[in-house]
């Protein structure tokens, strides 16, 4: 599958400002149109509200639009704070995408989901792709919608649909933005400034992760897999790797011995504890080759060493 034109929605983001220059790398940067609703400061980001239908139909007329990369969403915690606008963006906006995908013949549209489709009723560890999925929040709520929003476009609408479901993504170039498995990095950052860290989830939450550059190689390794190969569309589980609060404290505390977490969990701890701490990525495998690069130990390493030369470029 070649891709012409490339858009990304939500790309000032944490996954999406790092998707555009892995995919502009790859395609070259005139393929690629970032977009944001918020002003990011780059001249080459255009102005795309998502929940605007028309903003959307023209964007895709505009700079003929083959492929989307639908990365605009409103994450876990700050979907809590305020559902209405969850809804709005992860619902409307998504719709907005697929219409406007099939009226203006879009060839592939990538969606990704969440952990955050699953619910207090699904099984804990290894959970596989087919299983109870009652979300208990507005995000998982509307992802788990917008999985099989994406399933029926596919089958009736003939539209290329296909998504992953995150673990919770770590990274240090861009922060992320309102989700429970934040605490990871912000517990990182505070080890790397030397300052002490309020953990906003229990010391024993386990919940799956993954390092970004694993996350965009799975996402193009996806977008280009041989759709005959494709049993699953749009809920392929992934994830590299599981911890809690406090083993990433452990782990950053061979490089700052004197580095300490504190534990003083808040209305996130629900959302958390709603989550598996384990997935089975059997069937991503199988049928699109993901391969995870970064176990928990090098993604700490990696983090920690950039996240240094960028806070305190003097100490790298
Ligand atoms: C969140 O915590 O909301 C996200 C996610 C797991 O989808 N990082």
């Amino acid at each position: 599958m070649t891709f012409q034109k490339i858009l990304i929605t939500g790309a000032g983001g944490q996954i999406g400002s790092e998707l555009t220059s892995y995919l502009s790398e790859i395609y070259g940067e005139e393929r690629i149109i970032p977009s944001d609703v918020r002003d990011t400061g780059d001249s080459r980001f255009k102005f795309l509200d998502v929940t605007d239908k028309k903003s959307v139909a023209l964007i895709l007329d505009k700079y003929k639009i083959d492929t989307i990369f639908h990365l605009a969403a409103i994450l876990s915690a700050n979907g809590e704070r305020n559902p209405e606008v969850a809804y709005r963006v992860n619902v409307d906006g998504l719709h907005n995408i697929l219409e406007s995908s099939v009226e203006k013949k879009v060839d592939l549209v990538m969606i990704p989901s969440t952990i955050g489709v699953f619910g207090p009723e699904t099984p804990k560890e290894n959970v596989p792709i087919e299983t109870v999925t009652r979300p208990t929040t507005i995000y998982g709520i509307t992802k788990l919608l917008a999985e099989q929003l994406g399933n029926y476009y596919q089958y009736k609408r003939g539209l290329d649909v296909r998504g992953m479901r995150f673990p919770g993504l770590l990274s240090y170039k861009s922060p992320p933005g309102g989700g429970t498995t934040d605490y990871a990095i912000e517990m990182m950052i505070s080890a790397v400034k030397g300052e002490k860290y309020d953990c906003f989830l229990k010391r024993d939450t386990r919940l799956p992760m993954m390092y970004l550059p694993d996350a965009l190689e799975s996402l193009k390794k996806l977008a280009e897999a041989d759709a005959s190969k494709l049993v699953h569309r749009t809920d392929f589980n992934v994830s590299a790797f599981s911890f809690t609060p406090d083993e990433l404290e452990a782990e950053l505390k061979n490089y700052y011995p004197s580095f300490s977490s504190y534990y003083k969990p808040d209305f996130r701890q629900r959302i958390a504890d709603s989550w598996p701490g384990s997935l089975d990525s059997s069937a991503a495998k199988r049928e699109w080759g993901f391969k995870p690069n970064y176990d928990f130990r090098g993604t700490v390493e990696d983090m920690v060493t950039n996240l240094q030369a960028r806070l305190i470029p003097g100490k790298a």
